[in-house]
């Protein structure tokens, strides 16, 4: 299976921070509590888009945040959610999760979404603190930080392009200077035993796979030289390049060439014959290939498009893959029954405990644990309030009897993140 793999991050957006404000009327010191709620930050989401068949945008942009939700208003105004970053990628992604290594999400059918990354909750504005007992609280929630995580982004790769053509004509050599494939490359016939796959990039940023298929023979349908095994390669291809050898290295004529190959595919599949052929006239930087590509040009029947190029000297390489990449917009071939997979895969990360208690060498009791971190960044420790909630928060998370279990005393140090403070007993 060829499978092309990156490796990217990915960031949420925090929630906006609640605010701590007061309404100011005539005559009363602290007219009651005003401060709005943060606005909720975005959400990381993948979507399968259809038009995709390669992770290349992964390659070129591997950070990906979303924005933070607006911080609280005055007047008990909400901050605006941020909207959530849409990501999109081929049919047939799988996300993994690196640090667990879990499947996240395995995406299949077109517009089908995962969320990959909650964004944080906006934090409460001290509106939301008031009680009978506390009518003007000075307390306010920071926003939540949004989900970071680093992300396995795989794809198996299904060749759009497929490389036909006499053994030794340049097919490997050609896949070889417009992807990043490194196939054998040789004198001898059948030198590639077996089919390469690469990722070609155009100069406008389309992209498209393209498999470099063993040699085919006269009667390669029949299972002469390596040919049959490998025609079911070429039916999953909804694009064939023809490669010729126009130089005529071997003493065979271009055209016989043409002709034979086709009749190979069309004794294995007549189906094949309606998938767009587009002729790579190959070794034109030869001295007798121009006047070859003349007189093949002048045989040939039908009007497929005949690009000259030499894989040995890259050129006319350009043009090719446009043409190849034009007729893959227009093309749509109906996928191969064992292709369709409708298995989704959407499991949510495992529940992770929410504290952990370790003692560093030099005894202090060291706290950690996502949930807990959580909290202590929603915490605005510039107000005494937030700080006692902080504190009646850890206790009600057992935090205090853990310690006290783990042999803290009255006065030891405990650290969390960069806050260190004393366990009081
Ligand atoms: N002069 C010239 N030689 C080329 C060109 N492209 C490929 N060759 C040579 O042709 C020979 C065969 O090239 P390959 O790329 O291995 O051919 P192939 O079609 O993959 O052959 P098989 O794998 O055996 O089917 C090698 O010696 C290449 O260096 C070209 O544009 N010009
Ligand atoms: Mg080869």
């Amino acid at each position: 299976m060829f499978v092309d793999q990156v490796q990217i991050y990915v960031k949420a957006g925090d929630g906006g921070n609640g605010l701590v404000a007061f309404r100011r009327e005539k005559y009363v010191p602290k007219g009651g509590p005003a401060g709005g709620d943060g606005g909720n930050g975005g959400d990381i989401i993948f979507e399968v888009d259809e038009g995709l068949n390669t992770l290349m945008n992964f390659r070129y942009n591997r950070h990906y945040k979303a924005k933070h939700g607006e911080n609280g208003m005055s007047k008990s105004q909400h901050g605006k959610n941020a909207a959530p970053l849409i990501v999109p990628v081929p049919p047939g992604t799988i996300i993994t999760d690196t640090e667990t290594d879990e499947t996240i999400a395995d995406l299949t059918v077109h517009k089908q979404q995962a969320l990959i990354a909650k964004g944080g909750r906006g934090g409460r504005g001290n509106v939301r603190f008031a009680s009978p007992r506390n009518p003007a609280p000075d307390i306010a929630e920071k926003g939540e930080p949004g989900i970071e995580k680093t992300l396995q982004i795989e794809l198996k790769l299904l060749a759009d392009v497929g490389l036909v053509g006499f053994p030794s004509v340049g097919k490997s050599t050609l896949l070889s200077v417009v992807t990043a494939a490194k196939p054998k490359i040789a004198d001898y016939h059948f030198t590639t035993l077996a089919p390469n796959l690469g990722v070609v990039s155009t100069e406008d940023q389309r992209s498209f796979v393209m498999a470099d298929l063993p040699g085919l023979m006269e009667g390669a349908h029949t299972g002469v030289g390596l040919g049959h095994q490998f025609l079911r390669h070429i039916e999953r291809t909804r694009v064939i390049v023809h490669v010729i050898d126009m130089a005529s290295t071997e003493g065979r004529d271009p055209h016989d060439d043409y002709m034979k190959i086709n009749d190979e595919l069309k004794a294995y599949e007549p189906a094949l014959m309606d998938r767009p052929q587009i002729i790579a006239a190959n070794k034109m930087e030869m001295p007798t290939a121009n006047e070859n590509l003349e007189s093949f040009k002048s045989k040939l029947q039908t009007d497929v498009s005949v690009f000259p190029i030499s894989a040995l000297t890259r050129s006319g390489l350009r043009d090719l893959l446009f043409a190849v990449a034009d007729l893959l917009e227009t093309t749509y071939v109906e996928p191969l029954e064992e292709e369709l997979d409708e298995k989704v895969i959407y499991r949510h990360t495992k529940q992770e405990a929410p504290f952990t208690i370790s003692r560093d060498p030099d005894g202090v009791f060291v706290i950690s644990g996502a949930k807990i971190e959580k909290l202590f960044h929603m915490t605005d420790f510039a107000y005494d309030e937030s700080t006692q909630r902080f504190s009646r928060q850890l206790r009600g998370l057992g935090v205090d009897e853990a310690l006290r279990k783990r042999g803290a005393k009255d006065g030891d140090t405990v650290r969390l993140l960069d806050y260190e403070f004393e366990f009081i007993e």
